[in-house]
């Protein structure tokens, strides 16, 4: 018999400045008003929504080392570090609803300032760990993983707005599910530090059940700690979530993008879930904004228990007539 009986702790970032398209700002209330509350109650959680953070409007953000917003950005997250802090102190799973990548620099800070070493799976088309000087962009949202990772600090230029952040992540504790484009510093950087990755052409050799066995036994194999799930919409096929900023063909299908995340709820560790990247506004139609939020939503619920198979309540019985 498996329920939900989670204690979810929602909290809405609609930030788009570590990326150049709007609209991915409408990501969380987009999802919300899919009947993510609704959804997750209904399956047995808690749910405390802490609503949407606010961010301040900033003017004059001329790039810095090549890092595009990066006061805006760097604020950002810094405010979004502290709510997601507290959402833990108060002993909830936090799920972070975004606006773009460059949120889990927040997201994931504010969950270790709390639990202390984390296990991270990136699920993503992209290994979002260039740094600012080998982004080929200057797009935080390509670039949140390089400032929490220790071994990378001492490649990380200064910038005022981001000095706040302290890594809090090894890379031995992080796995990526689903890279399909990697820029070159990137797959220098995976490569160098030795980090567990599972590319689409290794979903294709393996299968997405033995992955998701091999990114449990890697990640188990170095201590069980709290799990931190950081997925970009993007790293489903676009035929599923077209309506997403980067999109990159030949992504996860639907039932792997779920079964992912059917076994991190299985592992009971899951402690902080990142849904980013949902962009109405790169949707062609009503119906490519429907798939994609839908998709957000049917992850997030499978997140916190739901099963495909069914469920019933133990004191079930069927009705005589
Ligand atoms: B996303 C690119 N690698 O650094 C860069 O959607 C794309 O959060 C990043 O995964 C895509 O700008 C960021 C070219
Ligand atoms: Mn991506
Ligand atoms: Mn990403
Ligand atoms: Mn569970």
């Amino acid at each position: 018999f498996t329920r939900g009986h989670h204690s979810v702790g929602i909290v809405g970032a609609p930030f788009w400045k570590g990326q150049p398209r709007a609209g991915v700002e409408l990501g969380p209330d987009l999802i919300r008003n899919a009947g993510l509350v609704d959804k997750l109650k209904g399956q047995g959680c808690t749910v405390k929504d802490y609503g949407n953070v606010t961010f301040e409007e900033v003017t004059n953000d001329e790039p810095i080392n090549g890092v595009r917003r990066p006061r805006a950005v760097g604020r950002a997250n810094e405010k979004l570090s502290n709510v997601v802090a507290r959402v833990k102190r108060d002993g909830h799973t936090c799920v972070m609803l975004g606006g773009d990548h460059s949120l889990a620099i927040g997201s994931i800070h504010g969950h270790a300032s709390c639990r202390g070493e984390l296990s991270v799976l990136w699920v993503d088309a992209h290994a979002d760990i260039n740094t600012p000087l080998t982004s080929p962009t200057g797009n935080v949202h390509g670039q949140p993983m390089s400032y929490l990772i220790h071994e990378l600090h001492s490649k990380i230029p200064a910038i005022a707005d981001f000095s706040w952040i302290t890594p809090c992540v090894w890379a031995k504790d992080l796995v990526y599910i689903g890279l399909r484009d990697v820029d070159p510093g990137e797959h220098f950087i995976l490569k160098n530090l030795n980090i567990k990755m599972f590319s689409m052409t290794d979903v294709d050799r393996l299968g997405i059940a033995k992955v998701m066995e091999q990114t449990c036994d890697y990640l188990f194999s170095k201590g069980k700690k709290p799990i931190h799930l950081s997925y970009d919409i993007d790293a489903l096929d676009p035929s599923v979530s077209p309506a997403t900023g980067t999109p990159v063909r030949g992504g996860l299908t639907y039932r792997e993008g779920i079964y992912i995340t059917e076994v991190i709820n299985q592992t009971g560790l899951l402690s902080a879930v990142d849904m980013v990247e949902v962009n109405p506004k790169r949707g062609s139609c009503d119906a490519e904004i429907d798939s994609t939020v839908t998709a957000a939503v049917d992850l997030l619920q499978s997140c916190f228990g739901r099963v495909r198979e069914g469920t019933h309540p133990p004191d079930y019985q069927v009705p005589k007539p």
